[in-house]
């Protein structure tokens, strides 16, 4: 039996929903889909109201619409219609890497800053459709940027500041962007990111035509003469009066690249009227904000959470949303605290990664702060251990917090499975219940649906308004990569347990897919930059437990013939996977191999490379059709000490 935490009545008294409502709203919301979203549609501001809600199909050539004939604006729903009513309301709490910066934006002044930046794109060329790359450090221009192509209807592609050169020219390319915006470096825990100087390579390598760089640092940088414009120059000579292109509710929003199983990160595709009524709805319920709250998710905008619960959620619902520039552990590993009595933080948001790292440190950092203003605790990336669940529980929330574990996908949009505080009793390690309207279902290898108390592969079986329409570009991989293992289901690529209660315990991902510190890698993807390297003949990946980072990368390498193994080469490798990926796909254990276990037909055997990279040597399984079973000995005996 698991521990069970009941309700807080305080906290369901005046709760969005306690559970009594939780239920009554998902039945309807899955008995009547229609009348649910159709209602709940309303939360934003359509220029034309839609008259058709769902309109989808998992099966045949997958097609997903919400609101379909209605038309609106997302960045009109996250500024202009708050500013009647909250004009001088704090929008954005930013907070500096450096604890005495930091500024407030208002609701007002955020739009006058979206308008002019909006208006020096159009004059750059940028227009509706059009794919726009943001490679930016968390500072409020990078929600200015989100919100200025929203304005104007184009797509904007953000990639994460810590991606190589390498890999923002891939998806500068993959979205075929001909614009980037960056910043001149960005500043983490007191370093340098050289943002420029990267974008600098990437924008070489693609041919793209130009480039607005906001100066951060003051670090010294190369603008080209035809192609970079700076940010402040460009943005003051611009008008503050930028009209919201009108979009229809099925038009792109965003894309943004994960990583999959197979082949290069594949572009999400989300879209505008669904993603923003899912996001801003899902915001509200599962982390019960209520006006005036103060709301901060220490994500960082260059994954889906910053996406949806730092800029699009919050300000949909004209919330005042914190963004962190800097790192829990700057300059002391109080960071996260401090800043929660500076900012009277109500709502706060995290991964599991980042709890585990702090409650190495202790009760005393957090206890010297006094996070009396905190109500509720989210938790994202991974799946939460129940040690980490209980030290933030009892630590930081001082027993008096609902912690929401809520489970869901770049893919998703939004939260599928959740805990709401005023309606959920929690169980540590649980992402406990559908979101409305969602469906999950668990089946097993083949396909058959498991009923009640299993353990499956987790489908969804209907859409929801803010999951991705297709993959940019290629609706074929689309299809491909969700809807063809279980015909007619969005299959996820995680497992999960459903207990006798309903709730659902993520039990991680059952595909090629590894989740270091909440970060997606594709074992595919640093394969192939290992063996792009000289001196690499073959090289296998796999995921590990890692104390802090939840899985650690764990690979196997084998040299060409007359390559020599050594210490000095290993660290070559690791720094070369950091150059070829960016340092999230830095190697934690490198194992010289010889040989590697592969069928007889060629195919190496992960399932063999990852129980000897977790040292569970029992469950090897049946390794009499590997073409030489003597190399599975041999990897046993020079396997890498985890500790
Ligand atoms: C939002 C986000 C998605 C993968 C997902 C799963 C894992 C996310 C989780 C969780 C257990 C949770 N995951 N939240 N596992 N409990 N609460 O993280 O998106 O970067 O696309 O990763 O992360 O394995 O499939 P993304």
């Amino acid at each position: 039996m698991s521990d069970i935490y009941p309700v807080n009545p305080d906290i369901a008294a005046k709760a969005h929903a306690d559970n009594e409502k939780y239920l009554e709203m998902y039945k309807q919301s899955v008995d009547n889909p229609e009348e649910f979203w159709g209602e709940h549609g309303k939360r934003i501001d359509w220029f034309k109201p839609y008259t058709k809600v769902k309109n989808s199909s998992f099966d045949g050539d997958v097609d997903i619409r919400w609101f379909e004939d209605g038309t609106t604006n997302v960045a009109y729903n996250c500024l202009d219609r708050h500013l009647e009513k909250r004009g001088d309301q704090v929008a954005i709490i930013w907070e500096g890497d450096d604890p005495s910066e930091s500024e407030n934006i208002t609701y007002k002044d955020l739009h006058q800053r979206v308008n002019k930046l909006a208006n020096a794109m159009k004059a750059q060329g940028v227009g509706k459709g059009d794919r726009v790359t943001l490679y930016m450090p968390m500072i409020p221009e990078a929600a200015v940027a989100m919100l200025a192509c929203a304005r104007i209807g184009a797509i904007h592609a953000i990639v994460f500041g810590g991606f190589s050169p390498d890999a923002l020219a891939d998806r500068i390319k993959g979205s075929g962007s001909k614009m980037v915006i960056t910043a001149d470096e960005g500043l983490r825990g007191g370093r340098k990111v050289p943002l420029k100087a990267n974008a600098d390579l990437a924008m070489d390598r693609e041919g793209v035509e130009s480039c607005i760089v906001v100066k951060r640092t003051g670090g010294d940088i190369d603008m080209k003469d035809g192609r970079d414009v700076w940010y402040d120059e460009v943005t003051a000579a611009a008008s503050a009066d930028c009209p919201a292109e009108e979009m229809n509710a099925e038009d792109p929003l965003f894309i943004l690249y994960t990583s999959g199983s197979t082949g290069m990160p594949k572009g999400v595709q989300h879209c505008t009227g669904g993603y923003l009524v899912y996001a801003a709805m899902t915001h509200e319920y599962i982390f019960d904000y209520h006006e005036g709250d103060v709301y901060w998710c220490t994500a960082d905008v260059g994954w889906v959470t910053g996406h949806s619960y730092i800029v699009y959620g919050p300000l949909a619902n004209g919330a005042t949303t914190l963004m962190f520039e800097g790192v829990p552990n700057y300059p002391t590993v109080s960071r996260f605290w401090e800043v929660c009595d500076k900012h009277k933080v109500n709502i706060f948001y995290t991964a599991p990664t980042a709890i585990r790292s702090l409650m190495r440190e202790g009760k005393e950092p957090v206890e010297k702060c006094s996070l009396d203003t905190l109500r509720v605790l989210g938790s994202v990336g991974e799946p939460i251990n129940p040690e980490a669940w209980n030290w933030y529980n009892e630590v930081v929330g001082k027993g008096n917090c609902p912690i929401v574990d809520t489970w869901w996908q770049t893919e998703t949009g939004g939260i599928l499975i959740s805990p709401l505080p005023g309606a959920t009793a929690l169980k540590p390690g649980s992402a406990t219940r559908p979101f409305f309207g969602v469906e999950p279902q668990l089946v097993d290898n083949d396909g058959n649906v498991l009923e009640g108390a299993t353990d499956g592969n987790l489908c969804m079986t209907t859409s929801w308004p803010g999951m991705m329409r297709t993959c940019y570009g290629d609706h074929e991989r689309f299809k491909q990569t969700y809807f063809s293992t279980y015909a007619g289901k969005y299959f996820t690529g995680d497992g999960a347990r459903r207990d006798e209660d309903g709730y659902y315990w993520i039990t991680g991902r059952v595909d090629d897919v590894i989740n270091v510190s909440g970060h997606r890698m594709g074992t595919a993807e640093v394969e192939s930059a290992l063996v792009a390297h000289a001196k690499v003949a073959e090289a296998a990946v796999v995921g590990a437990p890692h104390d802090l980072k939840g899985q650690g990368i764990y690979v196997y390498v084998t040299l060409n013939a007359g390559e020599e193994p050594s210490d000095e080469l290993k660290k070559e490798l690791v720094k070369w996977v950091r150059q070829e990926i960016g340092p999230i796909a830095s190697p934690d254990w490198l194992q010289w191999s010889p040989g590697l276990p592969k069928t007889r037909s060629g195919k190496i055997m992960r399932r063999i490379l990852r129980k000897i990279a977790e040292d569970d040597f029992d469950a090897l399984g049946d390794t009499s059709t590997l073409a030489d079973p003597g190399v599975v000995d041999e990897l046993i005996e020079n396997r890498q000490n985890r500790q």
